[in-house]
């Protein structure tokens, strides 16, 4: 009888113990960070001409430096929170279709990109970095897919040596990290509790960054606005 008291207080104990470190990790887990970038200026996107593999690349092509969509929200631009850890791992992709790496600008945590070449023609893989080793590849229209490493934290430009106008971007970010969409929102998900640093960065117009107070369970709102070069 006493020894079954014991062992009822025991479980009590863990159960009560468990429950507080539930309710404490939860209080600590995360909110969601709703990032804003405006583009108080004209979209700057180049048309060019192409002569090389029309039959896959089209007669014409676009380079798109800075796009500004609805509500001058400003696309392709990659918000994130560098101390939110714990982001998710999915491999990252981009891919080589119609002479144009898509998406533009791809958002990964450091590890392995897969490199994928759907337009049945040659192009070259050719990244320039610093903190990471440069790739420099053929891929030959056999090699539908490659897999890279880059692993330290940096921009990397991503360009293809065969077709000149071809110009994609990688974005090794550590933490909870998003590329904005054509309204120029990201949405950082799971971002702990508290004050955060977010960092905005786009390819033509540079970096900024901002510090928000991060609330488990809702949405925090945060606007940039990125200004011309
Ligand atoms: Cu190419």
């Amino acid at each position: 009888m006493r020894k079954g008291l014991t062992i009822g207080t025991a479980v009590a104990l863990v159960t009560g113990a468990a429950m507080w470190f539930a309710t404490t990790v939860g209080a600590q887990g995360g909110g969601t960070v709703e990032v804003e970038v405006k583009y108080n200026g004209a979209p700057q996107v180049e048309k060019l001409k192409v002569n090389k593999d029309t039959e896959k690349c089209g007669t014409e092509t676009t380079i798109e430096k800075v796009v500004v969509g609805g509500n001058k929200g400003l696309a392709n631009a990659v918000a994130s929170a560098p101390g939110a850890k714990g982001a998710s791992k999915a491999k990252a992709v981009i891919d080589q279709h119609g002479c144009k790496f898509v998406p533009h600008v791809v958002v990964m945590q450091p590890g392995e990109i897969e490199i994928k070449n759907s337009d049945d023609i040659l192009h070259n893989i050719h990244t320039y970095s610093t903190a990471n080793p440069s790739i420099n590849k053929a891929q030959p229209k056999f090699k539908k897919v490659m897999t890279e490493k880059l692993e330290k934290p940096e921009f990397v430009k991503v360009t293809c040596d065969v077709h000149s106008w071809m110009l994609g971007w990688v974005a090794v970010v550590p933490g909870v990290a998003a590329a904005t969409d054509t309204n120029g929102v990201a949405k950082l998900e799971n971002v702990p509790a508290g004050k955060q640093k977010i960092e905005v960065w786009h390819e033509t117009l540079g970096k900024q960054e901002k510090e928000v107070d991060v609330k488990a369970g809702s949405v925090t709102k945060v606007s940039f606005e990125m200004k011309g070069k």
